[in-house]
């Protein structure tokens, strides 16, 4: 094959001009081109991403696997015991682009459902709400606490249903959580959706926290709810 040279070509008279490609100006055109692509590159690299924080609830019934949750999403390996949380969890956790959560895990008792309106504040962009997807006895007190929350807050941007445990055998399917608590008929929040998980599952097999069945799809939804809300705060 034909060896192409940019260096300038050897005239008989002993003096060197450039070769026919050198003197071609769109060769000169697509070096600069690649140029100011590589500069580009090195500019979004080098530029440090500006973390936004965001207020997020995690609430749901006693044992519906909110701290497990909040321990996936955080990136850390859930506890496969059930620790009863008796009052609230803070942790943070950052979900690409360029969010940084506040994520509140509340215990799910219902004593501790008496306090949870004290944490739905005006500035809480997202309430998780999970729900034991295997456990259909409780999917009525479920939505009871779910009415009782959303009526707690004002105008919540975003609601997103997780119907966790999808491992277990006879484990409900979003539409049938959906139906359950009434999703569809009366979510008050702007955008909502009910989304499948089982993040304990990662855990007892051994397995990465980020791997968690469904975790990416909860991350993506996330994300993209924040980013619509933060370009209607920012209006
Ligand atoms: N099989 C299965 N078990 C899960 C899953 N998620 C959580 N669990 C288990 O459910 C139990 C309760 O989980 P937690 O995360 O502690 O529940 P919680 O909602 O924080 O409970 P409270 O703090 O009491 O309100 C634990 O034994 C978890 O291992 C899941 O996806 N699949
Ligand atoms: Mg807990």
């Amino acid at each position: 094959m034909a060896e192409v040279t940019l260096s300038a070509a050897p005239t008989g008279d002993g003096q060197e001009r450039p070769s026919r490609l050198m003197r071609n100006p769109r060769t000169w055109l697509a070096i600069v081109q690649i140029m100011l692509h590589k500069l580009c590159c090195w500019w979004t690299l080098a530029k440090p991403v500006e973390w936004r924080t965001a207020r997020v609830a995690c609430l749901g019934l006693d044992g519906a696997g909110k701290t497990s949750v909040a321990s996936c999403v955080e990136g850390v390996k859930p506890s496969v015991q059930h620790e009863p949380t008796s009052g609230f969890n803070c942790r943070n956790a950052r979900v690409a682009p360029h969010w940084q959560l506040d994520l509140w895990d509340l215990g799910g008792s219902a004593l501790i459902r008496q306090y949870w309106s004290r944490y739905l504040t005006a500035d809480t962009k997202i309430l998780l709400f999970v729900v034991d997807a295997a456990d259909r006895a409780r999917f009525a007190e479920a939505r009871a606490a779910l009415d009782g929350a959303l009526a707690a807050t004002d105008e919540l941007p975003a609601l997103l249903v997780l119907a966790n445990k999808q491992d277990l055998p006879g484990a409900a399917t979003t539409a049938e959580v959906s139906d359950a608590l009434g999703i569809a008929a009366g979510a008050s929040a702007t955008r909502a959706a009910v989304l499948p998980i089982s993040c304990a599952r990662a855990a007892a097999a051994g397995a990465d926290a980020q791997s968690a069945s469904g975790l990416s799809d909860v991350l993506a939804w996330v994300s993209s709810a924040l980013q619509s809300i933060s370009h209607v705060d920012d209006e």
